[in-house]
């Protein structure tokens, strides 16, 4: 007898797509058409070298930034797509329409840490999904699906669309494979990554949370949210911060692109998240280029450190 559906020999990402998560087809080809962004995205990481010396390549020509590319490329897959409604990113001012009766929209980082590219550390991309044509006025409450890929020594993808989070790794022949499922977050950390930490010049709650960590917790901290964060879910537990001080009284990263999404996945791994008040997931999206505050990880850790630091 012939198997209607043979199981493939390593889980690939779209396999996991419709049998693990279930998902209808036109998130599940959303979602792989995001993978194959950052496919491309990874092939000019290592292709180019924008990025790597200033601007200009070893003949003095002028380069097309890493992050510029990056997000022309997922907004090339987005308007192929067929389901995308609208889209918006850290390198556009405003929501981008594409086919307003269209299923979904899209907000993403097409690469986050991209000052980091010279220095030749770790670097990602971060998506999200929302229901519909409208971004503004929702909460990150109301994605239906987080990813993010992390180009490091090897490149992963995380993905949750709502029943758990798991990892996949980048073979050699351009595919996306199961590594890992149903990562979680422990109740209490062992490791803490502060961002903008001048902030705690200007916020006592903030230095009173760090001198707890620097006496329990160990420091992990590599500048990029996408790296950072991917720690907490590898290892299954820790704590990080982005919040306000005077520089930056909200802190420096968007809660659209950024702090939404990884609240999302955080949450979905049983790891809390907030905005000092409240979970990030009830905060309201009022301006595409919004900052939050952002304490996730551990759930323990994230109340303690919420009540310190305060909103
Ligand atoms: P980017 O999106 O312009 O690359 O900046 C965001 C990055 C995050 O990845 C990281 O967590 C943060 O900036 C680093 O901030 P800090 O300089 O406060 O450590
Ligand atoms: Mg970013």
């Amino acid at each position: 007898m012939v198997s209607a559906a043979p199981i493939p020999r390593r889980t690939s990402l779209n396999w996991h797509l419709r049998h693990h998560a279930g998902v209808p087809d036109s998130l599940r080809h959303l979602l792989v058409d995001l993978s194959r962004a950052a496919r491309d995205i990874r092939h000019e990481i290592h292709a180019s070298e924008g990025g790597l010396s200033g601007g200009t390549n070893i003949f003095g020509e002028q380069q097309l930034q890493l992050d510029v590319m990056s997000d022309q490329i997922v907004e090339h897959y987005l308007r192929e797509n067929g389901s995308v409604a609208s889209f918006c990113s850290e390198e556009h001012d405003d929501v981008v329409d594409v086919r307003p009766s269209a299923e979904y929209s899209v907000v993403f980082d097409p690469l986050d840490g991209s000052s980091l590219v010279d220095a030749n550390f770790a670097i990602g991309s971060i998506f999200g999904i929302y229901r519909g044509s409208v971004i503004i006025g929702r909460t990150p409450r109301e994605l239906i699906a987080a990813a993010y890929v992390l180009y490091g020594p090897r490149t992963l993808l995380v993905y949750s669309t709502g029943n758990g989070v798991h990892a996949f790794v980048l073979n050699e022949v351009g595919e996306f494979v199961l590594l890992r499922e149903h990562l979680g977050v422990a109740d209490k950390g062992k490791n803490f990554s502060p961002g903008n930490l001048s902030a705690i010049h200007d916020r006592p709650g903030y230095k009173a949370a760090l001198d707890t960590w620097l006496s329990s917790h160990t420091l992990r901290y590599s500048g990029c949210m996408v790296a950072d964060i991917h720690h907490i879910l590898v290892k299954g537990q820790g704590i990080f911060t982005n919040v306000g001080g005077a520089k930056y009284p909200d802190g420096k990263l968007r809660l659209v692109f950024e702090c939404g999404p990884f609240a999302y996945l955080i949450e979905q791994a049983g790891g809390a998240s907030s905005d000092g008040a409240q979970s990030i997931l009830d905060v309201r999206i009022v301006r595409t280029d919004q900052r939050s505050p952002i304490i996730v990880g551990s759930a323990v850790d994230v109340e303690q450190a919420a009540k310190q630091i305060g909103r």
